[in-house]
C-alpha cells in the first residue's frame, strides 16, 4: 500500500513538473502555437511572394490604429502586405478568425514578450516594416488585430473583406 502511494506521489511530481515545463514552453513560442495550422486553412494560406497581385501598405501607430482598417480583396488572391510600425512601441498584425485571435489574445495576455514568426503574423519593431505574404482562398472576411497586451481592446483591428471574385 505505502509503496503504491508513494509510486503515486512520484508521478504526480513528475506530471507538476511537466506542466510547469511546458507553461515555459508557450512562452518561447514553442507547443502554444500548434493550434494555427487549422486557422490557416479556414483564412486562407501562406502566398508565395512570386505571385503577389498587389502590395498593401498598413500603417500601425501608437493611436492604436491601423491604417487602413479595412482592406477589400478578391478570392484567391495573393496579397503582399507591407506593415510598418510608424509608434514608438511594438506592435503586430496578426490575421485569423475572430475566435482565433481572441484565443490568441489571452496567451498574449500570459506571454506579452512572445515574438512571431508564423505566417500570418508580423510582430514589427518602432520604425521597422515586417512583411506577411497570404493567400485569401475563401469569401468572407478575414479579421487582423494587434494582440500586444491592451492594443485590440483599444480598437487595434481590422478586416479584409474577400470577394467572391
Ligand atoms: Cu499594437
Amino acid at each position: 500500500m505505502s509503496a503504491t502511494s508513494n509510486k503515486a506521489s512520484a508521478l504526480l511530481a513528475l506530471g507538476l513538473f511537466f506542466a510547469i515545463g511546458s507553461a515555459h514552453a508557450g512562452g518561447d513560442h514553442g507547443d502554444a502555437h500548434s493550434h494555427h495550422e487549422s486557422v490557416e486553412m479556414s483564412i486562407g494560406k501562406p502566398g508565395v511572394a512570386a505571385k503577389a497581385t498587389r502590395t498593401v501598405v498598413v500603417e500601425m501607430g501608437d493611436d492604436m490604429r491601423f491604417k487602413p482598417s479595412a482592406i477589400q480583396v478578391k478570392r484567391g488572391e495573393t496579397i503582399k502586405l507591407v506593415v510598418k510600425n510608424l509608434g514608438k512601441i511594438k506592435h503586430e498584425l496578426n490575421l485569423g478568425t475572430q475566435k482565433e485571435l481572441l484565443e490568441h489574445l489571452e496567451v498574449m495576455k500570459k506571454y506579452p514578450d512572445m515574438e512571431h514568426d508564423e505566417p500570418n503574423k508580423v510582430t514589427v519593431a518602432p520604425g521597422k516594416q515586417g512583411e506577411i505574404v497570404w493567400q485569401f482562398t475563401k469569401a468572407g472576411k478575414v479579421d487582423f488585430a494587434c494582440l500586444v497586451p491592451g492594443h485590440y481592446e483599444a480598437g487595434m483591428k481590422g478586416v479584409v473583406t474577400v470577394g467572391k471574385k
